[in-house]
């Protein structure tokens, strides 16, 4: 038996001296580097007052042979857990809380891109805050359980901020619909009168300001798409439009978030 064995024996213990004596594969050398991480977003904008799902791609790039790539990714609460990835062998169970790692078992060609699809809780926001906060989430680029260094030492990190989106001030009950009396409301707005004249001014508290001189508003009803106090039968419209949104089965008076829209908002769900 000894005299079969130790060939063996032997044979393992050279090539452990040669690993140990070879310079390591894994070392970070300067062509073998983590170089960036991006983390981007399709959207910009998402509706907090219910749950919801978004998607973020993330890109690493680098150079030669880097050993264990990863990507830790944090969210700024807990109120996101995550969904599914592509791409990266090892993620995070669905349903998991945040921080979420990932990691290759093959490195992809550089750059390694994969997508990451959370879902949030009703109620990140409150939906009667009229200022937009920011949902900021931290990809940071990881050689094995470590994160990747740039020439300064400093961590390969990146964040990607989503901006919560606003209840429009006209969808009383905030149920990111107009119905025909929240549309009614601001109809009242509209016709607001000073002496003869049609004024369409509103107080503090979006009410008919009767008899005065509309003035421009600290936070202006987001229908007032100009901000001078008052609506004007242009602006009126435009909610018009928003109340009216439809599908095959009826009026649904769905809106969402769009930070291209004159008003922050495009007509639908
Ligand atoms: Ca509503
Ligand atoms: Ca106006």
């Amino acid at each position: 038996m000894k005299k079969t064995a130790w060939p063996k024996r032997f044979s393992v213990l050279v090539a452990l001296l040669v690993g140990v004596l070879a310079p390591s594969s894994t070392a970070q050398t300067s062509t073998n580097k983590v170089t960036g991480i991006t983390l981007t977003s399709s959207v910009h904008q998402f509706l907090a007052d219910r749950p919801g799902t978004i998607t973020l791609t993330v890109k690493v790039t680098y150079t030669g042979t880097v050993s264990r790539l990863g990507v830790r990714l944090v969210a700024p609460s807990d109120q996101w857990t995550f969904q599914s990835a592509s791409g990266p062998t090892a993620q995070p169970t669905a349903g998991n809380t945040q921080p979420w790692e990932f990691s290759y078992l093959t490195n992809p060609t550089s750059p390694a891109t994969f997508t990451v699809t959370l879902n949030y809780a009703a109620g990140l926001a409150d939906p009667l805050d009229a200022n937009y906060i920011g949902q900021s989430f931290t990809a940071y680029a990881l050689l094995g359980s470590q994160n990747a260094k740039d020439a300064n030492g400093a961590d390969i990190k990146t964040v990607a901020t989503i901006t919560e989106a606003v209840i429009h001030t006209a969808d009383a009950n905030s149920d990111a619909r107009i119905s025909l009396d929240e549309l009614l409301k601001v109809v009242q707005i509209y016709n607001t009168r000073n002496g003869n004249q049609r004024t369409g001014a509103y107080d503090a508290s979006y009410n008919p300001a009767p008899n005065v001189a509309p003035v421009a508003p600290a936070q202006p009803h987001r229908a007032d798409i100009d901000r001078d106090g008052a609506i004007s039968l242009m602006e009126l419209m435009r909610l018009v439009d928003l109340c009216m949104y439809a599908t095959p089965a009826g009026r649904t008076g769905e809106y969402h978030a769009d930070s291209q829209g004159a008003d922050g908002f495009s007509p639908g769900p």
